[in-house]
């Protein structure tokens, strides 16, 4: 077993001096951590990305250097790379993730770009898979590789992982349609889609919603070949690595360089790649609206702003670099003197000595990102405190805020009040400091980047290994189902109504059962072993007419409704939220006059069928936000079922109806068929040995089986009732 895993940058570094080349791996903490989880796993480890070194550099030094895992790059053609990772991926998926639409530069040959280069990347990954081994693939630049994979090895363990933020909806609906559905479908071809915090994962799961109409249950999509859960995995550093190189004799020389040359001075200190995400023009507007707001810092503090190139082909990143090398220009002029600089910038990176010394010298450690998945200076700043002295000034909009409580949190754009917390900053006092950093230390010390990478991958993992997808109900499964029925004494057969016993037709009340449907229910029910069921979501009024007359039980209204002898409501009284209910839905009968409103005693449906598909499926999107927050603190349950929107009693449900009512009756046998959302609230109650569950038709399923259509739900039964004669 091996641990692929894919990110754009490989953990190389490449140097070229005096004609000689030196290739060295680097050792990133995501590199440090997928690599500590492998060898914890006893698996290999190969790395899969994109090369920025010629083919031959490659082909003549890739056994000229020590490495502890396989490294694949894949090679692009120039023009093809340009379009994929500076357009498409730095030009619209970053701008646009990082709620920045006005940067968005999209063009079709962008997107075309984009998808060639995942496809090229999902061929080299294709052929160095083997089964077994599990696939991470990270970030935005490989938002459709998943699925790509998956149609190739349909059986693979897949996670992907998201370190930048995924937008809510109103943003990611801006790109073209055939682009967001081309994303969210690539995503969902992992086994786990993991984000840095909820937030950003429940505007994932919102996404996949409305765009492409699935649900989730739980924070679980259920398709065709496999399941997807979404959830949070924050990132974090290798926190023994920072605290301890506090101690690093070339950190303390360092360290005591910085406090000679600013003996007389507090230092507040950031560093960021150049990027307008990270607000590096807020923070310097602040740090000039503090100086003018508490003068007698002047001269008694100085700004370290480190900037590290990056993405500098761009148009916006050089623009960017411009805007903030003028706005450094203009504080220090105007507020500068001969003998002092209120910022000192660089626009160059540190070595890792350097980077701690800075932290560990810095009394305010200065973030302001307008929108950042994680950030990790700001845990890497903290973890740097051995001396547990400094304060953490953190943007609110950097997923590092939902953890690092003990931060004073600000918001980048709020000039006035950032000038008023950085002077709190420089005030406070150590135990205070301390108090902080400790509670801090205390977090990250456990939630390290080793923890992060390893939950990742085991719950990749889990999740793939309890992915008992719905097995087709035909050759042997079917013989062993049917041996199984002959050898029981006492069979529960529960059977939905619509799309199980009888197609859907354009009004519910053309959906009737037709003579052959009503001879082989009596027949079946007409053996004493058979116990038949008929659990449907209609009202108890059309059951009685069509099947009353039946040897059989009847649930109606979902769970809401059971005849044993004459009908009994499982629910007392009449549901206060209905009549709101047929208003909100009466208003979107009025604009899509071919839709209509189904009322039953406990329950409301809106029937889109007969709309225009596309107009339909948006409508009903929006009728679902509207239902849920009308129906806010109401016994209510919302399904979005094939075509139909219902509200209904949250006690009108298949599955306690169902258990309460007649799983409890003595039984050896038990088989249930059903094609929709309700269904599954019956199938999930059928986990014993002699309980079997069948779906009908694709999609979401708890069923152990699946058969394709309602001629073959008929086909099944008759063939049981054959043997319910034998017998
Ligand atoms: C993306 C997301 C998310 C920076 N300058 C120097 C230097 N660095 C190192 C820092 C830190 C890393 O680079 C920057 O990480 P961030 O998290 O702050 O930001 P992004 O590069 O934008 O990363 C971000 C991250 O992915 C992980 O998921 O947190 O939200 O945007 O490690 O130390 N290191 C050295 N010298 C420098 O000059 N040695």
């Amino acid at each position: 077993m091996k641990i692929i895993t894919i990110s754009y940058r490989l953990p190389l570094s490449i140097k070229k001096q005096n004609r000689k080349t030196t290739i060295t791996q680097t050792a990133g903490g995501l590199a440090t951590a997928v690599l500590s989880y492998s060898e914890k796993s006893n698996a290999n480890l190969t790395w899969v990305g994109v090369a920025d070194f010629e083919k031959s550099t490659w082909e003549n030094h890739k056994d000229g250097f020590s490495k502890n895992f396989e490294i694949e790059p894949v090679f692009l053609d120039k023009k093809l790379n340009k379009n994929f990772y500076n357009v498409f991926s730095n030009s619209v998926l970053w701008a646009l993730f990082h709620y920045f639409p006005s940067y968005m530069e999209y063009n079709d040959e962008a997107f075309e770009a984009y998808k060639t280069a995942n496809q090229i990347v999902a061929d080299k990954v294709n052929e160095i898979y083997e089964p077994g081994d599990i696939v991470w693939i990270h970030d935005y630049h490989f938002l459709g590789l998943a699925n790509l994979i998956r149609q190739q090895h349909p059986d693979a363990k897949i996670g992907f992982f998201l370190h930048i933020p995924f937008p809510n909806f109103e943003i990611f609906r801006i790109m073209p349609n055939k682009v967001k559905r081309y994303l969210l479908e690539g995503m969902l071809g992992a086994n786990l889609v993991g984000f840095h915090t909820w937030d950003n994962a429940i505007h994932f799961t919102e996404c996949v919603e409305k765009i492409l109409g699935l649900n989730q249950r739980g924070f679980v999509f259920s398709q065709d070949s496999h399941r997807t859960k979404v959830g949070s995995f924050p990132i974090s550093i290798d926190f023994d690595k920072f605290y301890d190189a506090y101690d690093k004799p070339n950190v303390i020389a360092l360290r005591n360089e910085i406090a000679e040359l600013y003996h007389d001075k507090k230092v507040i200190f950031s560093v960021d790649r150049l990027d307008y995400s990270k607000g590096i023009n807020n923070r310097l507007n602040a740090f000039e609206s503090f100086l003018e707001k508490f003068p007698e810092w002047k001269e008694k503090v100085v700004f370290l702003l480190v900037i590290v190139p990056s993405r500098e082909e761009i148009g916006k990143y050089g623009e960017r670099k411009r805007m903030i090398e003028n706005n450094i220009s203009r504080i220090n002029g105007a507020l500068g003197n001969y003998k002092w600089t209120p910022v000192v910038y660089q626009y160059q990176s540190v070595d890792f000595d350097k980077l701690i010394a800075l932290y560990s010298s810095a009394h305010v450690a200065l973030i302001s990102p307008v929108r950042d998945g994680m950030n990790l200076v700001a845990k890497e700043y903290v973890a740097a405190r051995k001396d547990l002295r400094g304060v953490l000034l953190l943007s609110v909009l950097a997923g590092a805020a939902k953890e690092l409580q003990e931060a004073i949190t600000i918001n980048p754009f709020d000039t006035e009040l950032i000038a008023e917390k950085i002077n709190l900053a420089l005030l406070m006092d150590e135990s205070e400091q301390e108090r902080r950093m400790q509670r801090m230390q205390n977090y990250l010390r456990t939630h390290d980047v080793f923890r992060w990478a390893s939950r990742f991958l085991s719950e990749t993992e889990e999740m793939h290994s309890h992915d008992n997808q719905a097995q087709p109900l035909k050759g042997k499964l079917k013989a062993e189902l049917f041996e199984k029925f002959e050898q029981a004494h006492k069979r529960l057969l529960l059977l939905d109504f619509d799309g199980t016993l009888v197609n859907l037709k354009s009004k519910p009340e053309l959906a009737v059962p037709d003579d052959m449907l009503i001879n082989l229910l009596t027949s079946l029910a007409s053996n004493p072993k058979n116990e038949v069921w008929i659990i449907s979501g209609r009202d108890k009024n059309f059951l009685e007419k069509y099947l009353g007359h039946l040897p059989v039980g009847l649930v109606a209204e979902h769970g809401g409704y059971i005849k044993r002898g004459g009908w009994e409501p499982i629910i007392q009284g009449v549901p206060e939220w209905k009549d709101r209910v047929i208003d909100v839905m009466q208003e979107y009968v009025n604009t899509n006059a071919e839709s209509f409103i189904e009322v039953k005693e406990f329950g409301v449906a809106w029937h889109y069928r007969n709309v225009d598909e596309k107009q339909g499926f948006l409508t009903s999107r929006e009728l679902l936000t509207l239902l849920k927050n009308h129906l806010y603190n109401t016994p209510t349950q919302i399904i979005d079922g094939n075509k139909v929107i219902e509200v209904k009693h949250f006690m009108a449900h298949k599955g306690s109806t169902c258990r309460d009512k007649i799983l409890c009756n003595p039984h050896d046998f038990v088989l249930a068929f059903g094609d929709d959302k309700t269904d599954e609230d019956l199938f999930e109650q059928l986990t014993g040995n002699t309980e079997f569950s069948v779906k009908v038709g694709p999609g979401n399923t708890a069923a152990k089986y699946r058969v394709s259509t309602v001629e073959e739900v008929l086909e099944f039964l008759n063939q049981l009732e054959e043997r319910s004669v034998v017998k």
